[in-house]
């Protein structure tokens, strides 16, 4: 029975068997097999219904069978690849693996309704079977699961067949396809050997490109968001977004960019854009998100990115914003973030109504053959984790390729889900334009440099069939050579390259932050009775509904806390949320358990205990208060906080937290914090609002739950970047959260989050404190008595209350213990005015990490004029200690270390 769907095991008596089986169950079989059986069934009508299968209907179901070979398995002898043979492969489609021979050929088969052609003969089938199957487009699309779906592509395929452009369509098509391939014969004679990552081999893009805005923007798309990397992005910029020439030109002529001095900038092939265009007489926003040299890394951004469009512009509607990524073949298939992605299309907190993919498949990966890079048939196999239908086209027919663009694009209008189109062509080159492919491919090469290029073979079928002459194509290629030349004039005449800003409209309000804007923090209190108003709303769950106990309990105390003056951890955060919310910015969270939170401290969301109803408690404070969005997150780190930099990015007004599950876990997601996080605005002049909070702390939990790495962030700390923060009051955490949101500015925040004062008695703070004032980047010792004092010790985050209370139980006095709230930007303003005021002898770094992580190594960079002294753990390999034991005794080292500045004896 395992068998049973290969064709080449076509055995008729287990096809009876199933048959058997799809008569008392339809249910108990396949939905292939179900769906092929519900088929057929009108056949069945005409012979006689006893049980005995008769001869005529069983040679009915092998032609069924057929079919359905054609169907399941004909994407594996197509003729999609241009310039190479395919690989071989078996049980082939070959009349006898069905059970049927040469003299069945001219016999009628009523099974040819199954296709749409009513009883034809079986050669007729088959050659409808070839042509919609097994020429330039290849079909993997039998395993889908939901039959309304299933038929709806069927009759896309089956029904249509190839169908036919007018001669206005093909000679669009025709314009795009000489466009992309004039444009690259362009930048290659006037920029010789300058890397370009031309899209030649695979020239069919852009007008796949072209014809997926005008029929998305036929069937209600708005707004289009991509992310693709090198390949062919300069000829979509020319082509497809419409950025002038000129402008690309200047970039290539290595011209400065007119902007600051501290931008860095990127290579011209990472430069995100933003553009409007016309199609149809409709106008339609494209943003090209911008993008690293690290394959695949935006993907969850551009996801992200469209997320945020669909919640602030068309309330949710799927159908308004469409994402489309382009991947490469090596890459869509090495590398692991596209599954992270894959697996975020139908996730409440994540879905963006499905994405187009299009793999520019040119068959190599720099000099690695396709064979060495994967396993999978094909490079698209990541699609099939989510059953989603992959179209394998021959990128030299172009019709093939509107054909699929088009029925891709109505589909993910129709069902709101992820499809994928794999653009089978070639690379005209090598990797870039200064590489040999030769020395790799010499077979392959020297096939590719005979190859006419599409838009030439486009041309040769576009000829005899009269729908376009010699003279026509002609002139439009003279009047696009023109074009591109008298922009070339124009670029020589810039003395600059322009930086285009990335998404204008979201961001005109806001401006670039300078130093002066670090020097203190802005007013961020909420008057005591707005907090307790607010406070009180967010404390109190919905009267009438059945809790669990020991919610209530929460809910209880949490009032308690906010009516009795003694905020805790968790309160404060949800209130600064809460006064955010309620001065109309809007707040979205995701990581993983963030709902309940990882510590049990949040309580977000609430559920019911006889329904599972969920109460969010911050979307009940007003009718006119902003939407808060919190949701637990799939397990993943790298597409996570890629979609949340995304979200970001383009939601300026609203604060985007992630968290995760501890700090130690944000690695998997590096990627993320090095190429978009930390250097985005340096090298895109981009800005992003993004918190990410990572529990950190030393408390004995093991290697793997101690440390988010703080190091890390400050060795990437520069141009004001970012913002590192280790804070140690509720109070502080709740200005540090308004504050992101109460600049004139936006720059992504990491909050090295606590654990243990999540619930530590002494780490609570009044109301007092968040109706007025800021946030504090250094916080003095509350307790030290200047004149004592010529020992100050800067500590951070939870440290500072385990060494402040161990001095003060050995009756310490000389040792001030000085918090650095905000370690980058470095507060040095405020850190001079607090040695200043003590005039201390020793100047101590005390730390709870070992000595080559926290941030040591970082404030002996910064006070490396003040004569710092390091106490910290004993370098380690590891980030912390593998047991409670032995943490607390490198612990008991410290304060031996520490302690040795103290005048009293321990
Ligand atoms: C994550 C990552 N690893 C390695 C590289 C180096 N690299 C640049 S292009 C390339 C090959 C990409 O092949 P493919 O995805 O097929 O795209 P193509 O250049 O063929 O269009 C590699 C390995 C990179 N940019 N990113
Ligand atoms: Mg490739």
């Amino acid at each position: 029975m395992d068998n049973i769907s290969y064709v080449g095991n076509a055995d008729v008596n287990a096809i009876d068997h199933l048959y058997k089986m799809y008569q008392q169950d339809p249910e108990s079989v396949d939905i292939g097999w179900k769906r092929f059986f519900e088929g057929f069934e009108f056949s069945k009508t005409n012979y006689d219904s006893d049980n005995e299968v008769p001869e005529n209907f069983q040679k009915e179901l092998k032609v069924l069978n057929l079919i359905n070979g054609y169907r399941t398995r004909g994407h594996l002898f197509t003729k999609t690849n241009p310039v190479r043979e395919r690989r071989q492969h078996q049980p082939t489609l070959a009349l006898e693996n069905f059970g049927l021979t040469e003299s069945d050929l001219d016999l009628v088969f009523k099974a040819g309704e199954e296709v749409g052609l009513g009883a034809v003969t079986l050669r007729q089938i088959i050659d409808h079977l070839k042509k919609t199957y097994c020429q330039s487009i290849g079909i993997e699309f039998m395993y889908m699961r939901e039959p309304h779906m299933l038929k709806w592509m069927l009759n896309a395929i089956e029904l249509t067949n190839r169908p036919t452009f007018t001669k206005e369509q093909k000679t669009e098509i025709y314009k795009k396809l000489m466009q992309a391939s004039g444009f690259e014969a362009f930048l290659g004679k006037k920029f010789v050997g300058q890397k370009r990552f031309s899209v030649e081999g695979l020239e069919s893009l852009i007008p796949a490109l072209d014809a997926l805005i005008k029929k998305g923007s036929d069937l209600g798309v708005e707004h289009f968001v991509m992310g693709m990397a090198h390949r062919g992005r300069l000829n979509t910029l020319a082509n497809i977004f419409e950025k002038r020439p000129r402008d690309i030109f200047a970039e290539f002529e290595g011209k400065e960019f007119d902007f600051n001095e501290e931008f860095d900038g990127d290579v011209k092939y990472h430069q995100g854009y933003t553009s409007e265009v016309e199609k149809n007489g409709k106008k339609i926003q494209l943003t090209l998100s911008p993008n690293p040299s690290h394959l695949e890394a935006v993907n969850p951004v551009v996801e992200g990115l469209s997320r945020a469009k669909l919640d602030k512009y068309f309330n949710n509607d799927l159908s308004k914003v469409c994402p489309v990524l382009i991947h490469g073949d090596a890459a869509i298939a090495g590398q692991g973030v596209v599954y992270e992605t894959v697996q975020m299309a139908g996730l409440d907190g994540y879905k963006t109504g499905g994405t187009i993919h299009i793999v520019t498949n040119n068959q190599v990966g720099f000099t690695t053959n396709y064979l060495d890079g994967r396993t999978s048939t094909y490079c698209t196999d990541v699609a099939k984790t989510t059953l989603s239908p992959v179209f394998h086209v021959n990128a030299d027919d172009v019709e093939a390729v509107i054909q699929v663009i088009e029925i891709a694009v109505a589909y993910r209008q129709e069902f709101k889900q992820d499809i994928f189109i794999d653009l089978l062509g070639y690379r005209k080159y090598g990797h870039n334009e200064g590489d040999e492919p030769k020395f790799t491919q010499p077979n392959l090469y020297n096939i590719i440099a005979k190859h006419k290029n599409p838009s030439e073979l486009y041309l040769e079928k576009l000829i005899p069939e009269s729908n376009l002459s010699k003279e026509e194509a002609s002139s439009y290629i003279n009047a696009y050579q023109e074009y591109l030349e008298a922009e070339y004039a124009e670029s020589s005449k810039m003395s600059k390259a322009t930086v285009f800003d990335f998404m204008e409209k979201e961001w005109k309000e806001l401006k670039r932050a300078t130093k002066a804007d670090f020097d203190t923090s802005p007013e961020t209190g909420v008057s005591k009775e707005k907090l307790l108003e607010l406070g009180r709303k967010l404390a109190t769950l919905p009267e009438g509904k059945k809790y669990f106990r020991k919610i209530e309990k929460i809910f209880k105390d949490r009032l308690d806390a906010i009516e009795g003056d003694k905020l805790d951890w968790g309160s404060a955060e949800m209130l600064a949320y809460a006064t955010l919310l309620d001065e109309g910015h809007p707040v979205r969270i995701s990581g993983q358990d963030v709902e309940r939170g990882t510590f049990s401290h949040r309580h977000a969301v609430v559920k019911t205990e006889d329904n599972e109803e969920e109460i969010v408690t911050l979307n009940l404070l007003s009718e006119k208060q902003a939407p808060f969005s919190i949701y637990n997150s799939f397990l993943s780190e790298y597409a996570v906080l890629g979609f949340e930099y995304g979200y970001s990015m383009a939601t300026p007004n609203g604060l985007t937290i992630w968290e995760a599950q501890f700090g130690d876990f944000f690695n998997g997601a590096q990627i993320m914090v090095d190429q978009f996080i930390t250097a985005g605005e340096d090298k895109w002049s981009t800005q992003s609002g993004l918190v990410m909070l990572l529990p950190h702390g030393y408390e004995g939990q093991g290697a793997e739950h101690s440390s988010g790495r703080m190091e890390r962030f400050l060795q990437q700390a520069a141009d004001l970047n970012i913002q590192v923060i280790n804070t140690s009051t509720p109070a502080n955490h709740f200005h540090l959260l308004r504050r992101q949101m109460k600049r004139q500015f936006r720059k992504p925040m990491v909050v090295f989050s606590p654990k243990m004062l999540l619930r530590y008695p002494s780490a609570v703070s009044s109301l007092d404190e968040m109706a007025t004032g800021r946030f504090q980047e250094v916080i003095d010792d509350p307790n030290a008595q200047a004149n004592k004092v010529d020992t100050v010790v800067f500590v951070s985050g939870k440290f500072y209350y385990e060494a402040s209370e161990k001095a003060a139980s050995m009756g310490v006095e000389n040792m001030a213990f000085v918090r650095v709230e905000q370690l980058y930007p470095f507060p040095e303003k405020q850190i001079n005015a607090i040695l200043e005021k003590y005039n201390a002898k020793n100047i101590v770094w005390a730390q709870e990490e070992p000595e080559n992580m926290g941030a040591w190594q970082y404030m002996a960079m910064k006070m490396r004029d003040k004569n710092i002294i390091g106490v910290t753990r004993p370098e380690s390999a590891a980030a912390a200690e593998g047991s409670k034991e032995l943490h607390l005794k490198r612990l008991a080292g410290l304060w031996k270390n520490l302690f040795r500045f103290a005048t009293v004896n321990a």
